[in-house]
């Protein structure tokens, strides 16, 4: 199987041109190609897929072989892979995903993308959608008990859930062990993203993120906005604000007019491989 290893401000994945290849078991191959000592090392499996109705399709695997709705530093490396590799001359792309259609807008320096600008589309706040148990129609500023403590929870769907909570020294949490009892917490049916966030100022936002199915990874796109929008809710944020998460920034706008987030960021290519499946 040939393959491409990209990422988005450091959250990796192995990235497979499925118009060339075929992969049937896609869950199995995200297993084995994401173990960082037996494997190729990433956080999950990208598949870049034609659509019957988009320019584009992507397929998004976590590193236990679950798939996700949706991937906001995947869809803009899957931006990078289709212009930089010729498959499209267009700057601006439709992909099709689990959580609907994504309007991609490239910034191109000397032929080849750089940074992508991504229409994530409008947050979902219903809590019976996103989905956690609740009688509350929001789930916003809610008290959650987690293994014995209590802790402020909002939660954010950006076509998979998100649950952010906020404290001051985001640094020294130890989030392999909190994590997991998020992610697994009764209240929510689909598994959750847990951000933790410490806000530094009204337009910069500070996150950590354990990610449903691959643990604690170094950016988080869907996060972020999912940290942006929360944040708006708590009255912490500016509409507008940069997300800083341990592999770098991103630019999170939640647009009033269209009620849209907006991400931008990077995408990088790191190298192009071959291996046996
Ligand atoms: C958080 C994420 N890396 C991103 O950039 O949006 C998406 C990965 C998918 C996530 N682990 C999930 O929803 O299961």
């Amino acid at each position: 199987m040939k393959f491409t290893k990209m990422h988005g401000i450091g959250n990796d994945y192995v990235y497979v041109n499925c118009f060339e290849e075929k992969i049937e078991n896609p869950s199995e191959v995200a297993i084995k190609v994401s173990d960082r000592h037996f494997g190729i090392g990433s956080d999950g499996l990208v598949l870049i897929m034609p659509s019957q109705t988009e320019d584009f399709r992507m397929r998004m695997f976590n590193a236990d072989g679950s798939e996700a709705e949706m991937c906001g530093n995947a869809i803009r490396c899957v931006g990078k892979y289709v212009y930089d590799n010729g498959l499209t001359d267009k700057d601006t792309i439709s992909v099709e995903t689990l959580a609907g259609t994504k309007i991609l807008k490239m910034q191109i320096e000397e032929g080849k993308v750089k940074t992508v600008r991504v229409d994530m589309g409008e947050p979902i706040l219903d809590s019976e959608k996103i989905p956690v148990t609740s009688n509350k129609e929001k789930f916003i500023d809610e008290d959650v008990e987690v293994d014995g403590e209590n802790y402020k929870v909002t939660c954010v769907s950006m076509g998979n859930p998100h649950a952010v909570t906020y404290m001051n020294d985001i640094d020294h949490l130890k989030i392999e062990e909190i994590g997991p009892k998020f992610e697994h917490h009764g209240i929510f049916p689909k598994r959750t993203n847990t951000e933790f966030v410490e806000v530094l100022d009204r337009s910069t936002l500070k996150m950590r993120v354990w990610e449903r199915g691959a643990g604690e990874t170094l950016a988080c796109g869907t996060g972020a906005c999912a940290v942006l929008v929360a944040s708006v809710l708590n009255g912490v944020s500016e509409r507008k604000a940069t997300v800083k998460l341990i592999g770098g920034d991103l630019l999170i706008e939640w647009n009033e007019q269209d009620n849209h987030v907006y991400m931008t960021g990077p995408a990088t290519k790191v190298f192009d491989g071959e291996i046996k499946i």
